[in-house]
């Protein structure tokens, strides 16, 4: 009940708005049988990210971490997007100045219809030559070598993400930053916000004066931040948003 105050309170004010800009985490693809990273049953959990999501990890086991990521690419490659991307995807058409920023790898967004996406994480179909910094697109799940070598100049391939103690691309982060800064109004939706740089987003634009509204089934340390707290899973609020603000625009 809650939810469902908040949901037409946050509609009267997103009638009047212009500048949308969203933040998307691992939790927006949940719903989409996509394992988090630290929930319950996060990839953490069983995998450890020192491990394997790590330059240094790379280096020393380079077929291992390929392993992990062939299997993520297996598991995800079948996966449709739910009912929270395809919202997104449909807000991009409709709102004057909408920016989706996302630090998943999965792809969902684009399957969902999204067109104009910055990707701060990079992209699980995306390959990376170590030693000529080429980016192919491949989508074989499995790969037909573990670990894949790059066909011009035989060096390893990796996955073109971002791992921890990397920078993010300095254009996409610097666009993010922009976009965050400008929009009237962020929705954060199923990350845990602990992860940095993404994490410092939200701040940025609640900083410029903007409304933050957090879509989260659990609290996380930008809760208490929040203008709008929705507790609940993306894929039930982001439609209950949609269709409170189409029957509020046809009045
Ligand atoms: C739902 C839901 C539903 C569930 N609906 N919601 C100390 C030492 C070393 C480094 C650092 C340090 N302190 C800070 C750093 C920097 C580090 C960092 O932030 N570490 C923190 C963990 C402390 N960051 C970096 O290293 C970044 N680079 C950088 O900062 O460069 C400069 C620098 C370098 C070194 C030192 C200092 C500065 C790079 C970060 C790259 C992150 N990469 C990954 C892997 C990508 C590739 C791959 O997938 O394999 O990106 S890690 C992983 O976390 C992935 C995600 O994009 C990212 C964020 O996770 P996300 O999306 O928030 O997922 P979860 O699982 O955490 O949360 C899901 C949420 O959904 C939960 O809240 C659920 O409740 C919710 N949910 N169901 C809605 N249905």
């Amino acid at each position: 009940m809650k939810n469902k105050e908040n949901v037409t309170s946050l509609t009267e004010i997103l009638q009047n708005m212009k500048r949308i800009a969203v933040l998307t985490g691992a939790g927006i693809s949940a719903e989409s049988g996509i394992p988090t990273f630290r929930g319950k049953e996060g990839l953490w959990k069983t995998y450890r990210a020192e491990e394997l999501a790590t330059p240094s990890a790379f280096s020393q086991n380079p077929k291992l971490v390929w392993e992990w990521y062939d299997w993520r690419r297996g598991l995800i490659g079948p996966k449709e997007p739910n009912a929270g991307h395809k919202v997104l995807a449909c807000w991009e058409k409709i709102f004057p100045s909408f920016a989706l920023i996302t630090q998943n790898i999965d792809g969902l967004h684009q399957k969902a219809g999204s067109k104009n996406i910055l990707e701060l994480h990079g992209n699980i179909w995306k390959l990376r030559c170590t030693e000529e910094g080429t980016i192919t697109e491949n989508h074989e799940a499995p790969l037909k070598e573990i670990p894949p070598r790059c066909p011009d100049c035989g060096a390893l391939l990796r996955p073109h993400v971002v791992w921890f103690g990397e920078s993010l691309s300095s254009s996409t982060l610097h666009k993010a930053y922009l976009l965050s800064s400008s929009c009237e109004i962020m929705f954060v939706v199923g990350t845990s916000a602990v992860v940095q740089p993404a994490a410092s987003l939200p701040f940025s634009a609640s900083e410029a004066g903007a409304k933050i509204v957090e879509i989260n089934p659990d609290p996380t340390p930008l809760t208490s931040y929040s203008d709008f707290s929705f507790r609940g899973k993306a894929g039930e609020i982001l439609p209950l948003i949609d269709e409170e603000l189409n029957i509020e625009s046809q009045d």
